[in-house]
C-alpha cells in the first residue's frame, strides 16, 4: 500500500474516479490524508485501470480508497451512498464527457451530465448533508465564445448537447447555493489533457497516433477540425485547483486555463516533432494517407470527424483563481505536448 499521510479525518467522495481527472484527484486527496471513496459503474469488462495503482483491497488494514457501485443516472444509489458514506467533500466529475458523441445520444448526455448534477444536489437536500460540493462544469459553457479571453462573467452560448447539459449542471449548482446555502461551486475547466486522456479526445488521439506510428503499427491518421483553438493545460494541475475551491471561506465559481490557446494543427505538428517525424497536409482524398517514400508521414481530413456546430476558440482569463485561490498552471503548452508523446511511446517499448 502506498505510503500515506496520516489522515486528517475527512472523508471526499469523487464521482467519476474512474476517469481521467477522477484518478489524478484520487491520488492528490490520498496524498492530503483524505479517506477516498469513489462510486464507480458496474462494466462487463474492468473499467478500473487509471486507478488500479492506488487500488487497495478491503481487507487490507486502514483502507484509504473505497469503491462502490453507483450511476448518476440512478438517484436511488446516489442516495444509499450519500446516507452510508456520509462524505465532507463531494467532486461531481462523472459525465457522458464526449462532445461529438453527445450529438449521437444527446438525451442520454442530458441525463447523466446535466440532470446528474441535481441528483447529488437533491440527495444532499433530502439527508441534510452539509458536505461541501464540487461541479465539473466546462469551458464548453462558452461555446461560440461572445468574448476573448472568457472570464467567469462571460455570458454562455454552448454549441452541443454536451455543453447545454453543463449549462444545467452549472446553473442547478449555483440555485442550491443560493436557495439553500450549500457550499456548492462551479469550476469553469478549460480543457486539460494527460497520458491518462480517453483516447478518442484530439490531444491522445493524437499522441498515441504518433507512438503506434514510430511502433509500425499505425500508417497516417484522420482528422476533423485543424483550425479549433483550445486552451490546454495539463490535469494534474487542474484537480489541484478543484481541492483549492473547496478550501475557501466563501464559495464561489472559477475560470481555471492556463491563458495560451493553441489549433489542433499546432498540436499535431508538435506532437510530430517531438517523435522526430515529418509530416506533411498535402495531398487530397481519403485514400492519400500513410507514410510517403522518403518517411514523411501523410494527415488526413475527414469530416467524419467534424461536428454539427463546433466551438472555433477558446482561451481562459484564470486571474480570479490566482488572485483568490493561488493557484496556477505549471506545465504549459509545449511540455504538455512532449509529456503525452513520450508517455504513450513508453507504453510501446520507445
Ligand atoms: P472522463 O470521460 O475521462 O471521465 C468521466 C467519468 O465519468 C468516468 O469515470 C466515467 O465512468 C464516469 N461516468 C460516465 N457516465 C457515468 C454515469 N452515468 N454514472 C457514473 N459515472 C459515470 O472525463 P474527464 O476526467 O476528462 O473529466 C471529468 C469531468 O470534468 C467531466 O464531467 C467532464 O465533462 C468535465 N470536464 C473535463 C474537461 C477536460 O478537459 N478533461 C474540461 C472541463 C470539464 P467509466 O470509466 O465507467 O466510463
Ligand atoms: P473538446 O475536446 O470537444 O474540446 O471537449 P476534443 O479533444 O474532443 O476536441 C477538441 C477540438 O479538436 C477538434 N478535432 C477533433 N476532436 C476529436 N475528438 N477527434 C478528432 O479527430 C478531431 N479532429 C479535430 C474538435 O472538433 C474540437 O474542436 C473536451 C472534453 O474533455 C469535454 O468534456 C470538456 O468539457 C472540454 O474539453 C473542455
Amino acid at each position: 500500500m502506498p505510503d500515506y499521510p496520516p489522515r486528517n479525518g475527512r472523508k471526499a467522495l469523487i464521482t467519476g474516479i474512474t476517469g481521467q481527472d477522477g484518478s489524478y484527484l484520487a491520488e492528490l486527496l490520498l496524498n492530503k490524508g483524505y479517506e477516498v471513496w469513489g462510486m464507480v459503474r458496474r462494466s462487463s469488462s474492468f473499467n478500473t485501470c487509471r486507478i488500479d495503482h492506488i487500488y487497495q483491497d478491503p481487507h487490507e488494514p486502514d483502507v484509504r480508497l473505497q469503491l462502490v457501485f453507483g450511476d448518476l443516472n440512478d438517484a436511488s444509489s446516489i442516495n444509499h451512498i450519500l446516507k452510508t458514506v456520509r462524505p465532507d467533500e463531494i467532486y461531481n466529475l462523472a459525465a457522458q464527457s464526449h462532445v461529438k458523441v453527445s450529438f449521437e445520444i444527446p438525451e442520454y448526455t442530458g441525463d447523466v451530465t446535466g440532470l446528474g448534477a441535481v441528483r447529488l444536489l437533491d440527495a444532499m437536500r433530502e439527508l441534510g448533508l452539509e458536505a461541501r460540493f464540487y461541479q465539473a462544469s466546462s469551458s464548453e459553457l462558452y461555446g461560440k465564445a461572445l468574448e476573448t479571453p472568457q472570464t467567469e462573467t462571460t455570458p454562455f452560448y454552448p454549441r452541443s448537447p454536451y455543453g447545454v447539459a453543463k449549462a444545467y449542471a452549472f446553473h442547478i449548482t449555483r440555485n442550491y447555493r443560493e436557495s439553500y446555502g450549500f457550499f456548492a461551486v462551479n469550476g469553469i475547466l478549460f480543457n486539460h489533457e494527460s497520458p491518462r486522456r480517453g483516447e478518442t479526445f484530439v490531444t491522445r488521439k493524437i499522441s498515441r497516433a504518433v507512438a503506434n506510428i514510430v511502433a509500425g503499427r499505425q500508417q497516417g491518421m484522420y482528422l476533423g477540425n485543424l483550425d479549433a483553438r483550445r486552451d490546454w493545460g495539463f490535469a494534474g494541475d487542474y484537480v489541484d485547483a478543484m481541492w483549492r475551491m473547496l478550501q475557501t471561506d466563501e464559495p464561489d465559481d472559477y475560470v481555471i486555463a492556463t491563458g495560451e490557446t493553441h489549433s489542433v494543427r499546432e498540436f499535431c505538428e508538435l506532437a510530430f516533432q517531438v517523435a522526430d517525424m515529418p509530416l506533411t497536409w498535402e495531398g487530397s482524398g481519403l485514400d492519400e494517407v500513410g507514410i510517403t517514400s522518403d518517411g514523411t508521414v501523410r494527415v488526413r481530413i475527414d469530416p467524419r470527424y467534424f461536428r454539427p456546430a463546433e466551438v472555433d476558440l477558446l482561451l481562459g482569463d484564470a486571474s480570479k483563481a490566482r488572485r483568490e485561490l493561488g493557484w496556477e498552471p505549471k506545465v504549459h503548452f509545449e511540455e504538455l505536448v512532449r509529456m503525452m508523446v513520450e508517455a504513450d511511446l513508453k507504453l510501446l517499448g520507445h
